[in-house]
């Protein structure tokens, strides 16, 4: 019976573990460079980083994703397009937006267009966005607010008399109680209707006056330095 269980369980055994020993360390080891280099050649392509590259013109919204890309210290590549001579509308550009229109931004695989969902991408991007769903949904109010109620508003001359008055009371109000749009801290939706009253005030020189709280917020807005260094070089 010994003789049968040594012949059957234990010598095999023996063999297989004394047969793998030399080969643990081995297995241990890394592989030879080369073999790294062909394995990832011929599997997978190596991706290289990209900066993040802005598409833009002076005299458009553009300055406005600068500022909040300062902002966030996120560094780009700024590509100019002369709108004038309408390279907003050959095929490389067409490509990135087919709307033909700027800002646009290319992230790696992302191509993305319209100022509002610029700002958001990099509210995300940089984690300046709350986890809670409604705080999140706050912020983007704010932008697309700024992009379709007050910018509209503000640049529409025949709107612009009744609207003002409409939108910047509440607006005077709320910054009555706290610095920024959304309480104690800056969020995207500051860059876009700070932006918006600021690119207003300087090229229809409308002014602010009878809402001081506005008024106020616009000057410590426009104090800051990533603003000085981008909107308020132009
Ligand atoms: N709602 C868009 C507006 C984009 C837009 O109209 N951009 C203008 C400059 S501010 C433009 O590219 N104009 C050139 C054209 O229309 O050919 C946004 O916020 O990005």
């Amino acid at each position: 019976m010994y003789q049968t269980l040594l012949r059957k369980i234990l010598l095999p055994t023996s063999i297989v573990v004394f047969t793998l020993q030399p080969i643990k360390p081995l297995l241990a080891l890394p592989l030879p460079q080369n073999d790294f280099i062909q394995l990832s050649e011929s599997s997978q392509k190596p991706t290289k980083p990209t900066k993040l590259q802005l598409y833009g013109s002076l005299k458009t919204r553009t300055p406005m994703i600068q500022w909040y890309l300062e902002e966030l210290g996120i560094s780009y590549d700024y590509i100019s397009l002369d709108i004038k001579a309408g390279e907003q509308h050959q095929p490389e550009f067409l490509a990135i937006n087919p709307m033909g229109k700027v800002p646009a931004i290319v992230d790696g695989d992302l191509k993305l267009w319209e100022s509002g969902a610029i700002l958001l991408y990099l509210a995300e991007k940089d984690q300046q966005m709350p986890n809670l769903l409604g705080e999140r949904a706050k912020i983007a109010q704010w932008v697309i607010f700024a992009n379709s109620t007050l910018s509209p508003a503000l640049f529409t001359a025949s709107k612009r008399e009744k609207e003002m008055p409409i939108l910047l009371m509440p607006l005077n109000q709320i910054l009555q109680k706290q610095p920024f749009l959304l309480g104690e801290i800056l969020t995207a939706g500051d860059i876009a209707v700070a932006y918006y009253l600021y690119a207003a005030k300087l090229l229809l020189s409308l002014d602010y006056n009878q809402y001081p709280n506005v008024v106020a917020y616009l000057d410590r807005m426009t104090a800051r330095t990533a603003f000085k260094n981008t909107v308020g070089k132009r």
